[in-house]
């Protein structure tokens, strides 16, 4: 009787199971080729071109070929870096908006083919295919709609040319995944010797939609990228970032490449009707083509962390830039960034803590064991937890069993059935009850939350609102380190050193003797007055794991409080900024060549030098090349120079500058600004320092 009733429960079991009817999609819905390309996650984008030789953004389109000349390109490099970094793809500028080919296009002669490189017999995008393919990454096309060496730009037999182009880089390089179309379109440029600005209507002259067809048919899984998708959307910034609430579907048919309504790529729209993900890119240094004067500004790594989690961390794709320089290689400063943000990410999910713990929901679709809350831990992408069709507010449970201490918390909808969750929070069990640790609005393929640290042995997701029933396929959590990076010195103008971690609970230690600072060097807990010369060596440590960051080392002179800029300076509000400690502020003076920075020291020092950083500004920075220095001791007679000539190579690497001369006492100091390096005239001053017997 027993068993004849066991058997029955178990059919009426399975007969209840097979009754759960699976949730509806949510429209709009990715496509098989934007699932594909999802899961991509992290690839790198190459601006190598004309520009890397010429030093431009932009070029003219009147660039001579034979100026293409790299001296040692290696795509292999490039891929290497690339996967080290855990990049899963390389997309490169196989024409930008100058209009030069790096590969030996049939539809003009401006091209690598006429180029020294090679002997005009290479194809860069054949190298880089070849290498991506050895290094199992994807390749990616970017190829510029706008063209400003051709003469035919603005006519319809453009359009045939740049359609030929598209078909040769789709049919000859084996698998494209990425097929990306840049929305400035139109303007200045040479076009055969026009010399002229050429205007087009956006929206109908490259008939997209007759273009985008060439891709469809010789690649079909290829995503095409643009301001308007169809598959993949900018995502309205360069710097960076996506917005927390972050929609994939948009209303595509309110967009065109280059339309004026692109901050709201940045969101998405909840209603939208297409479903076109965003793409988040952004360079590793300031520029995205190579410029030797950004050497020293490759980002830094709390930077490229703030990047990594502000896009692939808010439902979007990441794609970093590399400026290859004008060997041909990924620069050793940009590698070196690239990797230390792979050992981080890597060390940020080395553990997740919620894998296989126990989950509970509030509400199980059907009381289903198919839509279990425990999927949401299985490690399976292809498994999630869902509700009953009525509810689209609930939450789900994960006990750790211990109190365990989480500070990133990460969630992924299931999104074959669309983008579904419109608001959650986050609530950890702490002292008996529950405490609310974010409060966030969309979810979508992936949502990473930054924390504080918080000791707990539950974390409760809360789905406040979604579309319709919400289907959550994965819950992490981790416990990331410390960001440990060297700390940043600071002196002001009256002597006041201040020193800061990045990172909160950092211990920072510090040494004024030269020796190599560790904890049991004096401990910096507030900014002190340092009024006399020294050199401070400064380490932060992490004292839960005693790992050390690297040194930061500052040669501090002496004191500036008694020092006063004269003459003009004296009344220009601009100047103090000559001598703020602040090496992000410059003062900045153009037309007036020579110019004479005047400064009285307050007392007699003797003087063996100085030390200049020119204005660090991107844009129209002011950078003085040739100089004279005087040392007086009445500000009157001034006598002959002291050191005079220039700051060799300062436009490509406007770092600190120093120059020293046979120790002479003086009180008052005079820097006369001869000539400016840059063609803009200015001539501009960050910090100005003495270097002192
Ligand atoms: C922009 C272009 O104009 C830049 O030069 C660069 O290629 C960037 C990725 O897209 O719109």
């Amino acid at each position: 009787m027993l068993r004849r009733l066991t058997i029955l429960g178990l059919i009426i079991l399975l007969f209840s199971c097979s009754q759960v009817e699976p949730p509806a999609p949510v429209l709009p819905l990715p496509t098989e080729r934007q699932l594909a390309w999802h899961e991509l996650e992290y690839y790198a984008f190459v601006h190598f071109n004309m520009n890397t030789f010429t030093n431009m953004e932009w070029g003219l389109g009147s660039e001579d070929p034979k100026l293409f000349s790299p001296s040692e390109l290696d795509c292999r490099q490039w891929a290497r870096v690339a996967k080290e970094a855990g990049m899963k793809g390389i997309i490169l500028t196989a024409k930008h908006h100058d209009g030069f080919c790096l590969w030996p296009t049939a539809t003009t002669g401006h091209s690598v083919k006429n180029s020294p490189w090679k002997d005009g017999e290479g194809d860069v995008v054949q190298e880089l295919a070849d290498a991506c393919r050895e290094y199992d990454l994807k390749l990616g096309i970017y190829l510029s709609p706008w063209d400003r060496n051709n003469a035919e730009y603005g006519n319809q037999k453009y359009i045939e040319i740049f359609r030929a182009q598209l078909k040769e880089l789709m049919t000859n390089y084996g698998d494209v995944f990425e097929v990306w179309f840049d929305g400035a379109n139109g303007g200045t440029g040479y076009y055969g010797g026009a010399n002229e600005e050429r205007r087009i209507d956006r929206k109908t002259y490259y008939d997209w939609e007759n273009t985008r067809k060439i891709v469809r048919e010789l690649q079909p899984m290829a995503c095409m990228f643009s301001d308007a998708g169809p598959d993949i959307r900018w995502v309205g910034n360069e710097e960076g970032w996506a917005m927390k609430t972050n929609w994939a579907p948009i209303r595509r048919d309110e967009f065109y490449p280059g339309s004026p309504n692109y901050a709201e790529l940045r969101t998405g729209h909840e209603d939208g009707t297409h479903w076109v993900p965003a793409e988040v890119d952004v360079s590793i240094r300031p520029g995205w083509y190579y410029h030797a004067s950004e050497d020293h500004k490759v980002k830094t790594l709390p930077h490229l962390l703030d990047i990594y989690y502000n896009s692939i961390g808010r439902n979007a794709s990441l794609l970093i830039n590399f400026p290859v320089d004008t060997r041909g290689l990924i620069h050793e400063n940009d590698a070196e960034q690239i990797l230390k943000l792979a050992a981080a990410v890597k060390a940020d999910f080395a553990n997740n803590l919620a894998k296989d713990k126990n989950a509970e929901a509030t509400n199980t679709r059907g009381n289903s064991k198919a839509y279990k809350a425990e999927n949401i831990v299985d490690g399976n992408p292809d498994t999630y937890w869902a509700t009953d069709d009525s509810v689209v507010s609930a939450s789900v449970i994960i006990d750790l069993g211990e109190p365990t201490e989480i500070n990133r918390f990460l969630a992924q909808e299931y999104i074959p059935l669309g983008q579904r969750v419109k608001k959650f929070s986050v609530d950890a069990w702490v002292n008996n009850d529950w405490k609310e640790i974010a409060s966030e609005t969309t979810i979508g393929r992936k949502r990473i939350l930054r924390l504080d640290n918080i000791t707990t042995s539950k974390v409760r997701l809360n789905i406040l609102d979604a579309k319709a029933c919400p289907l959550i396929s994965n819950i992490e959590l981790y416990k990331a380190p410390k960001v440990l990076v060297e700390p940043e010195l600071r002196r002001d103008k009256e002597g006041i050193v201040s020193i800061s971690a990045f990172d909160s609970g950092l211990d920072i230690y510090y040494t004024m003797d030269g020796t190599e600072p560790g904890n049991t060097s004096a401990k910096y807990d507030k900014p002190f007055l340092l009024n006399e010369k020294a050199t401070i060596k400064a380490v932060a440590i992490d004292p839960e794991t005693s790992n050390l960051s690297e040194v930061s080392t500052a040669e501090f002179d002496i004191v500036k409080n008694k020092w006063s800029l004269l003459g003009t300076l004296k009344s220009d509000e601009n100047s103090a900024k000559i001598l703020d400690g602040d090496e992000n502020t410059a003062w900045n003076i153009s037309g007036e060549k020579p110019c004479d920075v005047l400064i009285d020291l307050g007392e007699k020092v003797n003087v063996s030098g100085f030390k200049y950083l020119p204005d660090q500004g991107r844009w129209n920075p002011g950078i003085i090349f040739n100089y004279e220095i005087y040392v007086s001791n009445d500000g009157k007679n001034w006598g002959k120079a002291k050191s005079a000539g220039e700051f060799s190579n300062i436009r490509n690497s406007p770092v600190w500058q120093t120059k020293s001369f046979e120790p002479v006492e003086g009180r008052y100091i005079k820097l006369r600004a001869i000539s400016p390096a840059e063609e803009n005239g200015r001539m501009g001053i960050a910090e100005f320092d003495i270097i002192t017997k």
